[in-house]
This record gives structure tokens, sequence and C-alpha cells, in this order.
């Protein structure tokens, strides 16, 4: 792996190649779990061509998009609302045909020349009012792309004046695209407003007896439905998720819940935070992708209500579900035991989906993240040297109290004690980098030319990324799977999900249709061309 590190900074002017060494890293798993450190959250040199995103994607996209009652208005041009209308597959269901969703819909202020040049805000007042008019929800959402924040316009005034207008909620964010230095800036953002203008706005007892939330769960491809259906069959209620398949509702009511599961670290983790300093809801890591690690994450949960009934009922379920997990493992086995694979996603798919191709037998022998934070990569305890810098201070730290009333621990301290000794922990991520094999590449913000460069030299069974890489890795010879859409299927969560991941991967990885593909000029190659400098 050194030697394809140094192919990999070759072609690099100096100055670029010294900034991506600290990003390609050699994971060396030292006794314990001490690894590496890798530069992340910092900018893309401008030229490269990155598999990031924007602010504005995090935010909207990503965070809120999954929501179905909360009317989304995109103030800016309209490029922005379309890329974002359902191209990520977050999947809703609705409880009747009449039931409010908006997710079908794209709402934006189309801003034109005139509005950049004499402001938008006009604009948006009659872009809020007419979407009330037409819909009467019960909250609408604006998201500031790119030109909103160069021009200045206020999106935050106008939600307050209309909010005091109309009579419901609406609220504001400033997610303009350029103001991180990828979606993770979106995140955060999301996570801040959210929490302040909707979080605990909601008092109507939830009724249930293991009351959680799934936090950074986005129902992509319906991963959600069927963690929904699992976590039903154990008796535990879902309160809210954050945000597949979620309501208004289950976002005002979410303080009642008794814990946090916490999926994707990276793009929740500080409403995670906040819930607990406000309300007293501890938080857990958990991981619903991959059956093995599906059965520990339920147990984790029933671990920390420590009741004897959910502890056999969470028994029960997993004795039910693993048969049909072992026999699917059991065919795809002789194909894909051994197979190699490359991971590289936004944020924590990188890590997770490498527990499903460990099921397998395969091994990740290269991964990153587009966006995620050094946390993400080396654990949690790295977080305090983290270092600041111009464009994570650009991103604002909301300060949170305990709330007069509502304030309550959900342990006592023998509860937290008997859990200490049995080894539970809380808030403990551990990140991608200590769980893989050592001698294995961690490379943060790939780009194009480093992906191809990676096939060239390691040439992978399968390679795991998103639409910007899909094809040009196919047109190399490999199989290519989207862990972002899911190129179409899914679920791949939870059980079923597992099953279904097994055999699309089986399906990759024994398909000759991309190796015995020649392009003309490698069948012939007097039709190859150089290009050749003056
Ligand atoms: Fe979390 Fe996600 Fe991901 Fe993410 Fe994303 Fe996504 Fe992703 Mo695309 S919230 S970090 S910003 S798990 S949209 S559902 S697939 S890059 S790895
Ligand atoms: C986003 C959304 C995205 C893009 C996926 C891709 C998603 O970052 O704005 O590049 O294929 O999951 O839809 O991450």
């Amino acid at each position: 792996v050194a030697t394809v590190k140094e192919e990999l900074l070759k072609k690099y002017p100096t100055k670029v190649a010294r900034k991506r060494a600290k990003q390609i890293v050699i994971n060396d798993v030292k006794d314990g779990d001490v690894v590496p450190e890798v530069q992340a959250n910092v900018r893309t040199t401008p030229g490269i061509i990155t598999m990031r995103g924007c602010t504005y994607a995090g935010c909207k996209g990503v965070i809120l998009g999954p929501t179905r009652d909360i009317v989304n208005i995109t103030h800016g041009p309209i490029g922005c609302g379309f890329y974002s209308w359902l191209t990520r597959r977050n999947q809703t269901k609705a409880p009747l045909e009449s039931s409010e969703n908006f997710m079908p819909y794209a709402f934006s202020t189309d801003m034109q020349d005139e509005d950049i040049i004499f402001g938008g805000e006009k604009k948006l007042i009659a872009a809020i009012q007419e979407a009330y008019d037409t819909f009467h929800p019960k909250a609408i959402a604006i998201f500031a792309t790119c030109p909103v924040g160069l021009i200045g316009d206020d999106i935050h005034a106008v939600a307050r004046k209309m909010k005091e207008k109309l009579g419901i909620n609406i609220f504001a964010f400033s997610c303009e695209g350029y103001k991180g230095v990828s979606q993770s800036a979106g995140h955060h953002i999301a996570n801040n407003q959210i929490f302040t203008h909707v979080v605990g706005e909601d008092d109507t007892p939830k009724l249930g007896e293991y009351k959680i939330n799934m936090l950074g769960e986005y129902n992509i491809g319906g991963d959600a439905f069927e963690l929904e259906r699992v976590l039903e069959k154990c008796g535990i209620t879902l309160v809210s998720t954050f945000s597949g398949n979620s309501t208004y509702e289950h976002f005002a009511t979410a303080h009642q819940a008794d814990l946090n599961a916490v999926m994707c670290h990276r793009s929740i983790n500080y409403v995670a935070e906040m819930m607990e300093t406000k309300y007293g809801i501890p938080w857990i890591k958990v991981n619903f992708i991959g059956a093995e690690s599906s059965a520990k994450s339920l147990r984790k949960i029933a671990q920390y209500f420590g009741d004897k009934k959910l502890i056999d009922r969470v028994e029960e379920v997993i004795a039910e579900e693993m048969p049909a997990v072992y026999a699917a493992l059991e065919e795809v086995k002789p194909f894909t035991e051994g197979k190699t694979a490359m991971l590289f996603v936004g944020g924590s798919r990188a890590h997770h989906y490498q527990d499903l191709f460990t099921e397998m037998g395969m091994k990740t022998i290269a991964a990153g993240y587009e966006f995620a934070h050094r946390d993400d990569y080396e654990g949690r305890k790295v977080m305090p040297t983290i270092k600041v810098d111009a464009d994570s201070r650009n991103i604002e730290e909301i300060e949170v109290t305990p709330d007069s009333t509502r304030f309550a621990p959900r342990k006592s301290e023998e509860d937290l004690k008997r859990l200490a000794e049995e080894g539970f922990t809380f808030k403990d991520y551990e990140g991608m980098m200590p769980q893989m094999e050592s001698n294995t590449l961690v490379i943060d913000d790939l780009n194009q030319y480093e992906a191809d460069k990676l096939i060239e030299l390691l040439k992978p069974d399968v390679f795991c990324a998103g639409i910007k890489e899909k094809f040009s890795v196919q047109k190399m010879g490999v199989p290519m799977k989207q862990l972002h859409s899911y190129d179409y299927g899914g679920p791949y969560a939870g059980f079923k999900g597992a099953v279904n991941f097994y055999t699309e991967i089986k399906r990759l990885v024994t398909s000759k249709v991309w190796s015995d593909l020649k392009a003309p000029w490698e069948e012939n190659p007097e039709l190859s061309a150089t290009y050749v400098w003056e």
C-alpha cells in the first residue's frame, strides 16, 4: 500500500501532494485502537474533481428532505430545488391517502436576475403565502442558496414576520451552498434550527414502554420501513426518526423519548448532544447495516432499558430473523468469500457497510468519506484535539442549557453504575479505522483521478460510491454499487435488508459484463491516441 500511496501522489504539484498526503493514510491499527491521524473536513483544492456536494444539499436535501409534512421552500434559482427533489431516494409512507405529504413537490422561489439585483424577499413572502393558501401546512421551512447570502436577503426576518401573520411554525436555514467545505456544514445548520424551532414544541404525551428516537436514519430505499418493522416486533416505541419517514409531530415530540440511538453519527450527533443537555436523554451509537450489527444494536437498546421482558423479546426476534440470514449467507459465500471491496461514501456508510462485507467474507481494502470529520475516522476520543479553522468557525454553535421544567435524567445513579459494570458505554463512537484491517488505505475526500488510479492498481471486485463515480468505474471493467441511492434497490438495513444486499453483491461480483467489455481502442490499439503538449 505504501507504493499505491506514492503512485496516487506522484502527479500532483508539491503543495497539493503535501496536503493530500495527510488525507491519504495507511491504516495501521496499533494495539488497542490507536490509529494514524487523518486530515478531514478541510477545503478541497480548487481544480480537483471532488465527489463532495454543498452545504445546502446537506441541510435541505439530507436532513429536512425526508420529512413529509413540512413545506420546504428553496429560496434560490430553480436548479438547487430541482437537484434536491427526491434524487436521494428518501421514501415516505403517509398513513392515509388524505394525509399530508409534500415530498412529491419541489417548492422554490425560482429566483431570476431581477430578484438578485433588487432583492428576493418580496418573492419569498409571496411564495410562503402561496404555499400556505394552497396547502395549509403545519410548518414551512425556508432554505437559502448561494445568491441569498450574497445579496443579503434576511430570510429569518421574513420567517418571523410570516410566522406571526399566518400562525404556523415558520423557520429558516442559512445554509448557503458555500457556507462550509461540504454537505457536513449543512447538517450542523439543519440540526441547530430543527432543535431550536421544532424539538420540544409538542408536549402531548407519547405512550409506549421503551421509547427511543432513531437519529441519522433517512429511509433511503425503504431502510426505515425495515427498522420500523423490527423495532415494533421487539415492542420498542419509535417516537421519532431524524428524519426517515418522519413528520413535524415526530420532531416536536422527540424530547419525550428515553434514549437516542444514533445511526449516522456524522450528520446528527449535534442533535443527540443537544437533547442530552436540554432534556437529559442519553445517546448510544448503533448500526443497523449488517445482520450481526443489527442484532448487536437491538441487544444494546434492550440492555439500556435493562428490563427482562424486553431483553427476552429481543432474543426471540433475533432468533426468528437470523435463519433467513444464515441461509442467504450459505448461498452467497462460496462466491463472495475472499473478494475485495472499496467504499467511498459521504459519511457513515463507508464505515457501516463494511459490516455487511465482513459478513459475506469480503475484505474492505480501501475506504473513505467525502466529508466526515476526524472523529468518524479515528473515534470520538480525538474530538478535543480537532483544530478549529475559519471554515468550522463559520458554523454557529448554539448554546443549550437544561430545560427548566422538562429536563429529567433518564437513569438513576445505580442504573448507570450497573450499566458501567456491564461494560455498557454511552456516546462511544469508535470510528471507522480501528475496525479495518491493518495495511488498508483510508482516503478522505477522494477525487476522480485517485479513484481511477486506485482501481487500476488494486483492482477491487466491487467499488462502492455514488453517481459521479458510477460510469467511469464500470468503464474500467469493475462492478460498481451505489451506496447512496442503492442503484434503485434496497432496503439494505436490518435483517431483510442484509439478505437483499448479499444477493445483490453476489450478482455483481460474479458478473463478467464489465470485465469482458472492451472499448474499441482496447481491441485495436492503433485507434488510441495520446495528447502531446507542444
Ligand atoms: Fe449520513 Fe446519510 Fe451518510 Fe449523510 Fe449523504 Fe446519504 Fe451518504 Mo449520500 S446522512 S453521512 S450526507 S449516512 S446523502 S443517507 S448516502 S452522502 S454516507
Ligand atoms: C448529496 C446527496 C447524495 C448524492 C449521491 C451521489 C445522495 O450529497 O447531496 O453522489 O450519488 O446520497 O443522494 O449524497
